[in-house]
């Protein structure tokens, strides 16, 4: 029988070796890929994110929980990219973690979930400076750039990246997306001028795909 309960708690106390028979054991029962994520394993990471915030918790355990969720993701992964294989390609995203900051788990997940939309999807990673998501944007034909922004302190890097963007002659071919949970609508489209805002991985597809006039 799933327990997915145990499946929060191994994320949220960073018990790695067992997330991916706890995980295996899970879908073997039928639990839905995606409720295991949005309901058991991003929850777990938000009681981490709490626990850091008032102390009780550091770096180093945060880091653990980060990987225990990789862990228990790789064993999703396989199925969640089998939805997408059979589909045309509907287009084609650059997507990255904004200029200092390396948090990544959100926006694979945005790359898993647009990929089992049937998009192409370039990961150009964490870190990345706006002229290379410029570049890369350039360099795929992108038809939308993700950014992702976990940090308040990545802000100013954001918005020089839909700067960078809308500056450059990829303006009127590329529609810019933002998400993370540093970036409200507010921000990223009122105040930079980004073309969408999403609040998850599912959103993040539903929002491009409205931009690009797929729905
Ligand atoms: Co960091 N961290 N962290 N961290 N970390 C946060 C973000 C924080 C909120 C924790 C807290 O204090 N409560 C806080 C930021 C505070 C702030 O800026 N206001 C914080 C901090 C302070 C830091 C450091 C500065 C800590 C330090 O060193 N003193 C440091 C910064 C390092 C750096 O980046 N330069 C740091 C480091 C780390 C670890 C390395 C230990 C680890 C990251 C490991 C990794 O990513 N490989 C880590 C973790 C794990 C977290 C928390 C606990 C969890 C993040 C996560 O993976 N969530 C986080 C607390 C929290 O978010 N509640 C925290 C699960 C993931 C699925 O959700 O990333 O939100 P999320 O993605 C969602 C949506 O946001 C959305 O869809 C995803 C799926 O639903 N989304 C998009 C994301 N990108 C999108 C793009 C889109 C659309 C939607 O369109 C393109």
């Amino acid at each position: 029988m799933a327990d997915l309960q145990a499946i929060k708690e191994a994320v949220s106390k960073g018990k790695r070796k067992d997330i991916a028979g706890l995980v295996q054991t899970a879908l073997d029962d039928g639990a839905d890929p995606n409720t295991i994520i949005n309901n058991y394993m991003i929850e777990a990471m938000k009681e981490v994110g709490a626990r850091f915030e008032a102390k009780k918790i550091f770096v180093p355990e945060m880091m653990i929980a980060a990987r225990t969720m990789q862990t228990g993701l790789d064993v999703i992964k396989p199925l969640l990219e089998a939805q997408g294989s059979q589909k045309e390609t509907v287009g084609t995203v650059v997507i990255g973690t904004v200029f200092g900051d390396l948090h990544d788990i959100g926006k694979n997940l945005v790359v898993l979930m647009l990929e089992s939309s049937g998009f192409e999807v370039f990961n150009i990673g964490e870190n990345v400076p706006p002229e290379k998501f410029v570049e890369k944007a350039k360099e795929h034909g992108a038809d939308i750039v993700g950014l992702s922004s976990l940090l308040t302190t990545g802000d100013p890097h954001l918005k020089a990246t839909i700067e960078a963007v809308k500056a450059s002659d990829l303006a009127d071919k590329v529609k810019v997306v933002c998400g993370g949970a540093a970036v409200t609508r507010k921000f990223a489209v009122d105040q930079c001028g980004a073309d969408g805002h999403a609040t998850d991985a599912v959103d993040a597809v539903k929002t491009i795909k409205q931009l690009m006039g797929l729905n």
